[in-house]
């Protein structure tokens, strides 16, 4: 590895933070591109569980540079929280830095989020009220604040009060709503501002030296594939870039630096928020994966819809990200079912079609065209890949036929040790 992008390859949940924690012993500096702490990864080492959002998983290893990209909409309120809990838990931030071009969220963001989902009513597309798309509009619409302004206090200030103020008209005007407290949001944000310059560099020019040195970097993504802003279920996704074209943008580095990419799959399907999903199950098995396999978000506590594994969306996602090889996350969970079912195409309007629509009326239409796989019993002792029960690997071997790609991680559980490398 000198670089390696681990991306989500379905709709986020995939278990990325577990992996990035696992492929990092091996890396240099782990670096986030998109998102923000709309993430949630969960790292389990030691029988701890902790629980990252926005600081890159690389922080559990002292000796490795954690990068927060320029891609990533940053909240400082919720980094200052997260860097706390990290170290009352005895783990360092000294080497954290962020990219002085990464953009800031600020209260108005949040608060647009929210009405805006009330404002939507049934077709709210189920936010994680976080702000993310909010602040990334304003990047867009090139009156966002970014991390290199905090150094220049007052116009800072100046550019912090104008948007509290334009805001506020959006907020009272549109939204009927109460506007925010100018003066106690400058006033919040000043002292962050001082709390967060100390990480704040310019780290295209840190990852240029790192990676001409030779080290291995690791990008992780947040989120998934199928909520990419652009190759995602539109409208239903985030507002970013978790793809592998999203890294070099979000990162600051030569898309031609990027040599591998691994998508994180997990052995079925989930979501959160709405929007199409061809495999969902309503009924009692949909029940019993969200139950074995603990399908609740990190970051929002919601319920996550739960349905088999969707070739035709995999193989999209292989496609966009250019994916090199997966590793197959809560295999785990489908131990005890009896038969399981992959979808291999979608019928549509009588014919069979194995690529994933744009339109969501069409994907609507669609309907799973399965193969049915016996289940397996239940995992013990198992250190190797042909201690997996024979349905087991079956399944997998199944997978990397239909996806034309290898499977060279397993996944059989959330701990470090529960991890099968096949290569
Ligand atoms: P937003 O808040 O604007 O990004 O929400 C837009 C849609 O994107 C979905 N979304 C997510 N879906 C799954 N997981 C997410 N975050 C994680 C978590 C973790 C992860 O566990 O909470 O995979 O990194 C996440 N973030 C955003 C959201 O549900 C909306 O459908
Ligand atoms: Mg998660």
């Amino acid at each position: 590895m000198s670089t390696l992008v681990i991306l989500g390859a379905q709709w986020g949940d995939e278990g990325k933070g577990k992996l990035t924690d696992y492929l990092s012993k091996k890396a240099d500096l782990v670096v986030r591109y998109q998102g923000g702490d709309n993430a949630g990864h969960t790292v389990e080492i030691e029988n701890n569980k902790y629980k990252l959002h926005l600081i890159p998983s690389g922080i559990f290893y002292n000796e490795k540079s954690s990068i927060i990209g320029n891609g990533v909409v940053i909240n400082p309120k919720a980094l200052l929280k997260e860097i706390e809990y990290l170290n009352n838990k005895g783990i360092s931030t000294s080497n954290l830095r962020i990219s002085d071009r990464a953009h800031i969220i600020f209260p108005y963001h949040i608060k647009i989020d929210e009405l805006q989902e009330i404002r939507k009513g049934k077709e709210k597309i189920g936010t994680t009220v976080k702000g993310i798309g909010p602040c990334y509009r304003d990047k867009i619409d090139r009156v966002g604040i970014r991390m290199c302004d905090i150094f220049y206090r007052d116009s800072f200030e100046e550019k912090l009060r104008k948007n509290i103020k334009d805001k506020n008209e959006i907020i009272e005007k549109i939204y009927n709503a109460e506007p925010l407290n100018e003066d106690k949001i400058v006033k919040e944000y000043l002292e962050y501002i001082e709390e967060i310059k100390k990480y704040v560099i310019d780290i295209t020019v840190l990852l240029d030296k790192e990676i001409k040195k030779g080290k291995k970097v690791l990008f992780e993504g947040a989120q998934g594939t199928l909520l990419d802003i652009d190759y995602g279920t539109y409208p239903y996704l985030t507002s970013s870039h978790p793809t592998s074209g999203g890294v070099a943008v979000g990162a600051g580095v030569s898309p031609f630096e990027l040599k591998k990419a691994l998508g994180i799959v997990k052995a079925y399907t989930t979501r959160v928020g709405k929007g199409p999903f061809p495999t969902e199950l309503h009924d009692k098995t949909g029940n019993e994966i969200r139950e074995k396999g603990f399908e609740f978000g990190t970051t929002t506590g919601r319920p996550r819809r739960c349905g088999w594994l969707d070739i035709v969306m995999l193989k999209y996602s292989v496609r966009i990200n250019g994916l090199t090889s997966l590793a197959l996350t809560k295999v785990d969970t489908l131990c005890g079912f009896d038969k399981l079912k992959i979808c291999t195409g979608y019928e549509l309007d009588g014919e069979i079609i194995d690529y994933f629509p744009a339109s969501l009326e069409t994907l609507s239409r669609c309907k799973p065209v399965y193969e049915e796989i016996d289940g397996w019993g239940s995992f013990e002792d198992i250190e190797d890949y042909d201690q997996l029960p024979k349905n087991a690997r079956k399944y997998i071997e199944r997978i990397e036929e239909l996806v034309g790609v290898n499977v060279d991680i397993v996944s059989i559980g959330p701990k470090r040790n529960e991890t099968i490398m096949r290569k």
